[in-house]
């Protein structure tokens, strides 16, 4: 995270619990709390939201209940400033008690402002890569949830933070958001893989049309609905890239949805701005339209680079919006802070296709001319694992990649004269 990333998200929670409005944070603990898990043995109908087990009615709803209410409260703070998000704690790689989550200025002053007690390290292990890494391999959807919610992966950071973590009242603990939030970016990358989720019911606990918080009636909302993130507005970033695609703009949870992150943003493939709909796409490094994105004339699409709020130190920051290949479909209703690459960038060599993906020992890239160039591949936690050059040719074969593990990794393809020509997220299965 930014400097600007973390404060304003610090200041927002604490906003939250300011006595300006009623307590998100508390609200959720205690509903959290009250249907935290019932034993179906004495009441087979009594509805809760963890351990559920093969034949309770809302079996495995752990995973879109928590969703649902990381989705609650990352609207809550964007309603305070749409330019933050929650972030996730991959707690299978960061696992030191003075790591940065833990400093003052992060989530560090809550342990004593709001008492939480917490107790770092006391009652671990948080889970190891490999344990992630394993759950990506269960094909089943029940055993991946079940196995993911009983073990490290979920249980490991709430007994390793201590205090209130251990507890059903958790969702007071700030850290309960980032840490819920990784879990469902695993899920998010598991159904990527798999595409496999379902559920049995077709309404949540709080989600059912009836719950009201803070004056206002939380929707009915199926969990069969947001088994697609996307179906909530909400893409993940990693690696410093967010990649938008097979998206429509539909304004349902906001007048103007706004895209904000710190790093790239890339929008393609079906990223569409329907004609009456209000879309916002904000960077301080850069923000990449790609062919297949596009904005119908009468929305109202703006792409900007937030110059006020950089807080970057030492990272690359190129301050353009760019649209890396023409013609586009504009209309007159689009605002113009979108800067069009120069002509002479034309004559880059540019990507035509990467592929397979997801891939099992090679991946194929092909460009439109002969070029240098240079291929680097990073894994999911940023650590670059393979670089290699190529020299005067149109095809890039990276072989000998059976040895990785499955999971995620980025490729990125970098011309002789530094620049990207390709950022892309592939799955190794
Ligand atoms: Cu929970």
């Amino acid at each position: 995270m930014t400097d600007y990333e973390r404060t304003e998200l610090v200041n927002a929670f604490y906003a939250l619990r300011d006595g300006t409005r009623p307590d998100l944070f508390v609200d959720l603990a205690d509903f959290h709390s009250d249907f935290f898990n019932f034993d179906n043995t004495i009441d087979p109908t009594r509805l809760d939201l963890h351990f559920n087990l093969p034949d309770e009615p809302e079996r495995e709803i752990f995973l879109a209940w928590h969703r649902r209410q990381m989705f609650e409260m990352e609207q809550a703070v964007q309603n305070i400033n749409p330019r933050i998000s929650l972030a996730f704690w991959n707690s299978s790689n960061d696992q030191s008690t003075t790591s940065p989550l833990w400093d003052q200025n992060l989530l560090g002053s809550f342990n004593a402002n709001w008492s939480l007690n917490r107790n770092l390290g006391g009652d671990g292990p948080l889970p190891t890569p490999l344990e992630v890494t394993n759950l990506y391999g269960m094909a089943d959807f029940f055993e991946f949830s079940n196995e993911l919610e009983r073990r490290p992966v979920h249980r490991g950071a709430h007994v390793w933070t201590g205090g209130a973590m251990p507890t059903p009242l958790s969702p007071r603990d700030p850290i309960f958001y980032f840490h819920h939030s990784f879990v469902d970016w695993v899920w998010y990358n598991w159904e990527e893989i798999h595409q496999n989720s379902s559920f049995q019911t077709t309404s949540m606990l709080r989600y059912d049309g009836t719950y009201s918080f803070g004056g206002q009636t939380l929707p009915l909302v199926n969990p069969n609905d947001i088994i697609d993130t996307r179906s909530l507005g909400v893409f993940y970033g990693s690696n410093q890239l967010a990649e938008l695609n097979n998206y429509i703009v539909s304004n349902t949870y906001r007048n103007e949805e706004i895209f904000y992150y710190q790093y790239v943003i890339e929008a393609g493939s079906n990223f569409l701005v329907p004609s009456g709909t209000n879309c916002r796409m904000e960077s301080v490094n850069e923000v990449r339209l790609l062919p297949g994105f596009e904005a119908s004339a009468g929305s109202n699409f703006v792409a900007t680079i937030d110059q006020v709020n950089s807080g970057l130190t030492g990272k690359s920051r190129t301050g353009e919006v760019a649209r890396l290949k023409k013609p586009y479909d504009y209309d007159a209703n689009i605002n113009t802070p979108i800067v069009w690459e120069e002509d002479n960038k034309d004559d880059s060599p540019v990507i035509i296709q990467a592929y397979p993906n997801p891939f099992t020992e090679k991946i194929t890239i092909n460009l439109n001319k002969n070029t240098n160039c240079s291929v680097e591949v990073y894994n999911m936690m940023g650590m670059l694992i393979r670089q290699e050059t190529f020299h005067n040719t149109d095809t890039i074969i990276i072989n000998k990649l059976y040895g990785l593990s499955a999971g995620f990794y980025v490729i990125k393809v970098v011309d002789a004269n530094g620049d990207i020509l390709l950022a892309k997220r592939v799955v190794k299965l």
